[in-house]
């Protein structure tokens, strides 16, 4: 199966996500490449486009993922339109636009859909957090500046092993993983029914 983004982060956390689900026993190729985003209202649609187009491209199972950021006092803004925001105003746009804002509330939502050769499925992810005062030194996207609930810690300054343990991304490929493992349980060594 493949992902396919132009996005290394997304790769990199996901074979980290899945190194750690030893019961699963997915080989994920990855397919570097920039896929067309619709627009419209909603991530999954954006997703599933996504996946309509990148199977198109491999003509293999294959997964993609859309991603927004939700502010709240901004009216759910960058929401769909994250990726373009990011490349305009980046996080320091974003801090500009918060600054007389005393409610920092904000989720972050991860969609990945999965084109399987015949239909197209979608699994959601979302955490809440806060939209820190500064901008962190590290991290990409919008990691400097997010702070996922129960913790102090932005994303920008967690490891990948800690990030997956809050992460938007995390959720939603445990969903895909669920539905995987249900789904291809002939090929599964671990499938507990499987015939010795
Ligand atoms: P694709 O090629 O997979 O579309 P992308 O980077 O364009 O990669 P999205 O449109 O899904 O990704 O993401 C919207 C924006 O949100 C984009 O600027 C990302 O960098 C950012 N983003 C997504 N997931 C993130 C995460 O876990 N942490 C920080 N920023 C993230």
């Amino acid at each position: 199966m493949y992902f396919v983004s132009s996005n290394d982060n997304k790769f990199r956390e996901i074979m980290e996500l899945l190194s750690s689900y030893s019961p699963v026993s997915l080989s994920l190729k990855y397919k570097k490449m920039k896929l067309r985003e619709i627009q419209s209202n909603s991530l999954e649609e954006v997703a599933k486009m996504k996946a309509y187009e990148a199977y198109e491209l491999t003509r293999d199972k294959v997964i993609v993922e859309d991603d927004g950021l939700f502010i709240e006092s901004l009216n759910d803004f960058p929401g769909v339109y994250s990726s373009f925001v990011f490349d305009t105003l980046g996080n320091k746009g974003i801090l500009d636009l918060l600054k007389d804002k005393k409610n920092r509330k904000a989720s972050f939502k991860s969609v990945i859909a999965l084109h399987d050769g015949k239909k197209v499925l979608t699994f959601t992810g979302k955490i809440t957090g806060q939209i820190s005062e500064v901008i962190f030194e590290s991290g990409w996207g919008y990691d400097p500046i997010f702070i996922p609930e129960n913790t102090d810690i932005p994303f920008g300054q967690m490891d990948l092993n800690l990030k997956n343990k809050y992460s938007h991304r995390r959720i939603a490929l445990q969903e895909f993983l669920i539905w995987y493992n249900n789904n291809n349980n002939n090929n599964n060594n671990n499938n507990p029914n499987r015939e010795k």
